[in-house]
């Protein structure tokens, strides 16, 4: 692979389903309000962005899961602004699953956008959106760098099962789908996605709010996680490299960066989901996107979980001026 593609796409994904918040949907336009193309553009890679995904075709109700599942009458605003009331497929829960048929379906169209962006040698940059859209990434970058690793910044594990979840919301599940754990060989997810990470290929930096069945999770499958109590046992420098020596021990294998922003302390990132005190510093997260681009390896980041609608005017600007600022630092801003 390219070392060092000198080309990034920016995949914006208006998208909300795979949890109970509205609002989501609009991270990624802000963050390109923001200048987030000029500013890439000033550190010198091209930059290619068109406009965000196009989920309009896709025939389920966008809204978040909070909303109802089985009516298919849904409010779609188009690009233009218009919104129009349209007829949406039915999308009751499966399981325990809300949302199923949406998440599944936004979830292939971004695995083959963010894979034919990776073939091209180009790096594709995800602004979510919710979480649940790594489904989509990693798949997207596993499908060109089968050898690939993972690392996982978030306050939360995102590891639950259909089975073991207890808010439905996909969002919290989208590692599982990857590794391929016990229940997740269902439809409709099952028709386009098969598992392409092994659990010794993720690393996490950031968890505290992690569930029981999560944890027995990350323990049954050995899964590496640096939570918030390592960070302050070993300081963020330790921490990373001991990442980076558990999935990348020779620092040859290609590296797709998953960053929730809610990794990051709710001061420094307010405007998001589901926020959990006790989170990473401006700086602590800005170390880890650092490293991993003085790594040289990293062909994929997401940038993901900004929700512009939350809070008062400032912390939303704070938010979204981290969330440019993490995707600059993970693109070697402060490399020298
Ligand atoms: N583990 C809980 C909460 C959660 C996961 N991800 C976020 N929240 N952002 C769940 O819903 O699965
Ligand atoms: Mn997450
Ligand atoms: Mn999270």
């Amino acid at each position: 692979f390219l070392k060092e593609p000198a080309t990034v796409a920016i995949v914006g994904c208006p998208f909300s389903g795979g949890q109970g918040r509205a609002g989501v949907e609009h991270g990624p336009n802000m963050l390109i309000s923001a200048g987030l193309v000029d500013q890439l553009t000033s550190l010198g890679w091209e930059v290619h962005y068109e406009s965000q995904q196009s989920f309009l075709d896709i025939p389920y109700n966008p809204s978040p899961a909070s909303s109802p599942q089985a009516t298919g009458e849904a409010k779609v605003k188009s690009n233009d602004g218009k919104e129009d009331l349209v007829q949406r497929l039915p999308d009751p829960d499966i399981g325990r699953m809300k949302k199923p048929r949406l998440v599944s379906a936004v979830n292939e169209k971004v695995a083959q956008e963010v894979g034919s962006i990776a073939k091209k040698g180009w790096l594709p940059l995800t602004l979510g959106g919710d979480h649940s859209l790594a489904m989509g990434t990693i798949a997207g970058t596993k499908s060109k760098y089968p050898d690939a690793c993972v690392i996982w910044v978030d306050a939360h594990a995102d590891v639950n099962t259909p089975l073991t979840t207890d808010s439905g919301n996909l969002h919290g599940c989208p590692v599982s789908f990857l590794l391929g754990l016990d229940g997740t060989d269902v439809e409709p997810f099952n028709k386009w996605l098969s598992p392409c990470l092994k659990p010794e290929e993720i690393v996490y930096i950031g968890l505290r709010d992690i569930d029981a069945g999560e944890k027995a999770i990350l323990k049954q499958h050995g899964i590496k996680a640096y939570t918030m109590h390592h960070v302050d046992k070993y300081g963020i420098g330790k921490v990373v490299d001991m990442a980076l020596d558990h999935v990348n021990p020779d620092r040859k294998k290609p590296i797709h960066l998953s960053f929730d922003v809610d990794a990051l302390d709710p001061t420094v990132a307010p405007s998001t989901g589901t926020p959990v005190r006790g989170g990473l510093s401006f700086r602590e997260g800005h170390y880890i996107t650092e490293a991993v681009a003085e790594t040289g390896n990293l062909v994929a980041v997401d940038i993901m979980e900004v929700n512009p609608t939350l809070l008062d005017p400032r912390s939303v600007e704070k938010t979204v001026a981290v969330g440019c600022s993490l995707a600059r630092a993970s693109l070697g801003e402060t490399l020298l």
